[in-house]
């Protein structure tokens, strides 16, 4: 955990029960980065630049002068936005609930804020709030609903985190200015317009002091009893770690955690960015977080016009599609006992049974499971509904089972292993 994510206790899952449960059923879930920088896709005149596209006003990106950047919004006019469709793909998805950029370091509300005239209603042609028809939306889904808030930087706004230091009347304007008059009531109105939300993703912390963190976490409490408060809320005021940005951890971590990431390799809509990932590396990431313990939360960048690329739409139906087949591979699914992968895939677990995932079929038709201490009942490789015994032994502390040549799945094929009790695996191996 380093600075810029800001620090978090570690809380047990059993701690957190209440607001834990979330993540125990809905370990995969989608996030959505779409601003006003959404309609640059990284581009300024005839100059794209590879990189961070909510950076893009940011002097390490475009350095895009406050006045310049703020009339983005005359042209902002996502005719194509639709809540409905967002929602249902992130259910074909497999997921169980959407967490969206409310307001992003450029400070633009994408929401109808009173706070701030900067925002969707108030300065675009559009004016209207997505925010309420994808809160609706997702709840006719049955999917969770939160948002995403930057709550130290603001750049934009008089005395935000790397904002303009002085106000409009050039007088001297404070973090306290920024944080009274901006932040702590569009967390109000967040956390109060919008029905029942199930997690504030706060971001960036960097040194902002406790006692400003803590009046956010306190309003979100008050508002919101039940969400999930993310750990770069800061100051290990959140409920659970989020890992650094695209970071899916090679060994178990305990506590309660998410790891973030992208379907291509940005967070905004960039025009360049066609580096999608293939459903099946969707669900070794995926997979991957269930085993090392955590849940994944996996990102959108939707253009400017509101249209979702339609290569991220296809890959995530894909895994999706495989998710709805073997559902108790993931959902609710606890660690591997082997607390990393393995060279084949990985594996969860459902009390004594223990499900792998095999990525990478292998040629010799056996499949080696190394320091498996607790007795095996049986073997099943899956094939939708069906299960079809395979043969096993074992030799010096490896347990062989015997694949058939071809992979039953195109893409991850998954053989469930009943156990005598809770897998246990042989440290030393
Ligand atoms: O919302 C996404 C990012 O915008 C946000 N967190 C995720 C979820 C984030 N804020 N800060 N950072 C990530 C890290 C900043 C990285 C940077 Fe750079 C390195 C900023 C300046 C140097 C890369 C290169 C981005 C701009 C230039």
């Amino acid at each position: 955990m380093n600075e810029m994510w800001g620090e978090s206790t570690v809380k047990l899952r059993a701690e957190n029960a209440e607001r834990g449960q979330l993540f125990n059923d809905g370990n995969y879930a989608m996030f959505i980065h779409w601003g006003l920088y959404s309609q640059l896709g990284n581009q300024v005149g005839d100059k794209t630049y590879y990189g961070i596209g909510e950076w893009i006003m940011n002097p390490r990106m475009a350095g895009i002068p406050i006045p310049e950047y703020k009339k983005l919004a005359g042209t902002f006019n996502p005719q194509q936005f639709d809540a409905k469709f967002i929602a249902k793909l992130a259910k074909d998805a497999g997921m169980k609930y959407i967490v969206i950029t409310s307001k992003h370091h450029d400070g633009f509300a994408m929401y109808d804020s009173k706070a701030c005239d900067f925002n969707i209603v108030n300065s675009t042609p559009w004016k209207k709030d997505p925010m309420k028809e994808l809160a609706a939306a997702c709840r006719a889904e049955g999917l969770g609903f939160g948002f995403y808030y930057s709550h130290n930087q603001d750049w934009t706004f008089p005395g935000g985190g790397r904002g303009p230091t002085v106000d409009e009347n050039g007088n001297p304007a404070t973090f306290e200015d920024y944080f009274t008059k901006k932040c702590l009531p569009q967390v109000e109105e967040i956390t109060s317009n919008y029905g029942p939300i199930e997690l504030v993703w706060f971001d960036t912390p960097g040194k902002m002091p406790k006692k400003y963190v803590q009046q956010l976490v306190d309003v979100v409490r008050k508002n919101q009893p039940n969400a999930l408060v993310s750990g770069r809320a800061g100051h290990g005021l959140g409920d659970y770690q989020s890992l650094g940005d695209m970071e899916v951890p090679h060994k178990n971590v305990k506590g309660m955690w998410e790891a973030v990431d992208t379907t291509n390799d940005s967070w905004a809509y960039a025009w360049y960015d066609e580096y999608w990932k293939t459903p099946k590396e969707i669900l070794r990431r995926l997979i991957a977080c269930v085993g090392r313990g955590g849940t994944y939360m996996l990102n959108i960048g939707p253009r400017g016009d509101g249209s979702v690329p339609e290569r991220a739409a296809r890959a995530l139906r894909e895994s999706g599609e495989w998710i709805r087949t073997y559902p108790q591979v993931v959902y609710a699914a606890e660690p591997s006992p082997w607390e990393h992968a393995l060279p084949w895939g990985d594996a969860t677990v459902k009390g004594s049974k223990l499900y792998l995932s095999v990525f990478e079929w292998p040629t010799a038709g056996k499949l080696y499971l190394p320091g498996l201490k607790t007795k095996i009942i049986a073997a099943n490789l899956l094939k939708k509904d069906q299960s079809n015994p395979l043969e096993f032994s074992e030799s010096n502390g490896w347990t062989i089972l015997e694949l058939p040549p071809v992979a039953p799945e195109k893409l991850v094929s998954v053989i469930e292993i009943d156990l005598a009790g809770t897998p246990r695996v042989d440290a030393t191996f």
